[in-house]
Parts: C-alpha cells; sequence; structure tokens
C-alpha cells in the first residue's frame, strides 16, 4: 500500500556536487580528524575529490565571514563547517561558540547555501576527542551528511 501523504527528502548521493570543508585551526589536533571524517563521508557517498576544497580559519570566530564569503561565490552546493570550541577558565568560550554558531546560522539563511554545523562546543579535551573519531562518532561526518541531504531537499523545492 502507498504512503497517502508526499514525502520530500534527500538523496544521500553526493555525485556532481561541489563542496567547502571551512575548518579552524585552532585546536588542529581535533579538527583535523572532523576534516579527514567529513571528507571520508563525502567521498564514500559519491563526492569526487576534486570538487571539494578545504578552507582553514584562525580559529572559530572567524569562520562566519569566511562562510560568507563561500555561500556568496556561488561555486559551492554545500559547505561543511568544522572547528572545536573547548571550554577554558574565562568566558571567552562563550563568545567564540556563541558567535561562530550565530554567524554560521546567518549565513545559510542570508544565502540560501547549506551549512552543516560540524562545531563542537565541549566543556573539556576528552569530550571533543570523543566526537572527534572515537566514542562518540565524528561530528565532522556527521555535518558532512547533513549539508549534503540539506543540498538534495533544497534541489526538490525549486518552486515556481
Ligand atoms: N577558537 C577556536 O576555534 N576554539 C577555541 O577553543 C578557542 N578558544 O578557546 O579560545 C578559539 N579562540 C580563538 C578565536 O576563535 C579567534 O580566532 C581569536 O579570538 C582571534 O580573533
Amino acid at each position: 500500500m502507498s504512503a497517502p501523504y508526499t514525502i520530500i527528502e534527500g538523496r544521500m548521493e553526493a555525485a556532481n556536487l561541489s563542496f567547502a570543508i571551512l575548518a579552524a585551526r585552532f585546536n588542529d589536533f581535533i579538527v583535523d580528524r572532523l576534516i579527514s571524517g567529513a571528507v571520508d563521508y563525502l567521498v564514500r557517498h559519491g563526492a569526487d575529490p576534486s570538487r571539494i576544497t578545504v578552507i582553514r580559519t584562525y580559529g572559530a570566530f572567524e569562520m562566519p565571514l569566511v562562510c560568507q564569503k563561500l555561500a556568496a561565490s556561488g561555486s559551492y552546493n554545500a559547505i561543511v563547517a568544522l572547528g572545536a570550541v573547548i571550554r577554558g577558565a574565562t568566558p571567552h568560550f562563550d563568545f567564540v561558540a556563541n558567535e561562530a554558531t550565530k554567524g554560521l546560522a546567518q549565513v545559510q539563511l542570508a544565502t540560501g547555501i547549506p551549512v552543516g554545523f560540524g562545531l563542537l562546543t565541549t566543556d573539556t579535551l576528552d569530550q571533543a576527542i570523543e566526537r572527534a573519531g572515537s566514542k562518540a562518532g565524528n561530528k565532522g561526518a556527521e555535518a558532512a551528511a547533513a549539508a549534503l541531504e540539506t543540498a538534495r531537499v533544497l534541489e526538490q523545492l525549486q518552486y515556481g
């Protein structure tokens, strides 16, 4: 029996799409693992490696501005934003994490280019390690999956 409703969902097929992986250098031993997870996910889902570009920023705080430029360039179907903000002894963490998160969200709404959110915000280094390819999976791969799925959903919503 067929479902009595219409469902629109994204095919998890990355062929013929161009991806920007935007990654902070800060905490690079964590972020490099997130990049590996994202690239691995995209290539295993059919992406052409020559259509994946990795762009580095100094820290997470710089990511929204660079993300905006990438999204506005028209060169990418989706962006995967990766970074690791790890709490320290001062409120710095909150300012960096909040601004980076808000900024990345604003970019996708302002430009219509999907931004997969792979910015770890953790209280401890161990929590970051767990999310960068160990106990809690790889949030880089998850952000890549989200960006791909959103790009494919948007493809089907070209009204008019
Ligand atoms: N940037 C990060 O990406 N992760 C952090 O954990 C972090 N901490 O904790 O300070 C961080 N700070 C740098 C910030 O993103 C800016 O690059 C810096 O303030 C210069 O503008």
